[in-house]
């Protein structure tokens, strides 16, 4: 059967409500499903904004934002929420268990699939820690559990859905670079046959995507691999040398 998830953006551009300039303008790209394909820009370029088109946390202004082929603005939020997994940029926890959290978009998940995210997600050795393990209770506001912890939880939550598409906002920027990489790389053997897309700060995190967007403004300034932006992005330059 033919893998699931393509993303396509055509031609989008995006305002905030009430606002006046476009914060993105003219977005067009494809992300397939069983690759990588990674944002990458300053503060403020758009990114948040970006992702946040495909699980229609708002509409686009004109353009269309397409998942397989069909626009998601005909879609509902239930076949949405089952397909697209998105990590936020401020990962949150509800007060109740680990487990709880962890359920959260798949209610009928077994523990082991549980514990099979959390390995992933590098979490498994924090859950362990305590003999409550999955009933330990996240405080309100996740505030007994680090800023690192929390991203893990978040990334493990959105592995137990098992969707087509995996939105990842900055979603590594907490771990050190090492736990960073030992993540990806479970990540990508967990998620071969769905579409990734990592918004990053770091290029550490995107430089073996399989296509970078290097976002200025918002708009694509530059695309390409990291070895191709290397050679012809000055933004991209700007940013590894950062
Ligand atoms: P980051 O996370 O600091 O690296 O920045 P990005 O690239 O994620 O930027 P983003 O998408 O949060 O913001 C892009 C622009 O849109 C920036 O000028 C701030 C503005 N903006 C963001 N969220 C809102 C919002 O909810 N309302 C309005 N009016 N503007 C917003
Ligand atoms: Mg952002």
């Amino acid at each position: 059967a033919e893998k699931k998830g393509r993303v396509e953006f055509r031609d989008v551009t995006f305002k905030y409500p009430g606002a006046e300039a476009p914060v993105l303008s003219n977005i067009s790209f494809t992300a397939e499903p069983g690759k990588t394909l990674a944002i990458i820009g300053s503060t403020g370029a758009g990114k948040t904004t970006l992702v946040s088109l495909l699980p229609r946390l708002y509409d686009v202004a004109s353009g269309d934002v397409l998942l397989d082929g069909v626009p998601v603005t005909k879609m509902d939020a239930s076949e949405i929420t089952s397909r697209v997994s998105a990590v936020p940029q401020k990962p949150y926890l509800f007060s109740g268990t680990i487990e709880h959290n962890l359920r959260f978009g798949k209610p009928e998940a077994t523990d082991e699939e549980l514990w099979d995210a959390l390995e992933t997600a590098q979490a498994k050795g924090f859950v362990e820690e305590k003999s409550s393990g999955l009933n330990r209770r996240i405080a309100q506001g996740g505030t007994n559990v680090s800023g690192g912890q929390r991203q893990r939880l978040s990334i493990a939550r959105a592995l137990v859905t098992k969707p087509n598409v995996y939105l990842f906002d900055d979603s590594f920027s907490a771990l050190d670079v090492a736990t960073d990489a030992r993540l990806r790389k479970a990540l990508k053997a967990k998620t071969r046959d769905a579409t990734v897309i990592i918004v990053a700060q770091r290029v550490s995190t995107i430089a073996d995507a399989d296509e970078i967007l290097v976002l200025d403004n918002g708009r694509i300034v530059d695309r390409g691999t990291h070895d191709e932006l290397l050679e012809t992005s000055p933004t991209y330059q700007e940013i590894v040398e950062s």
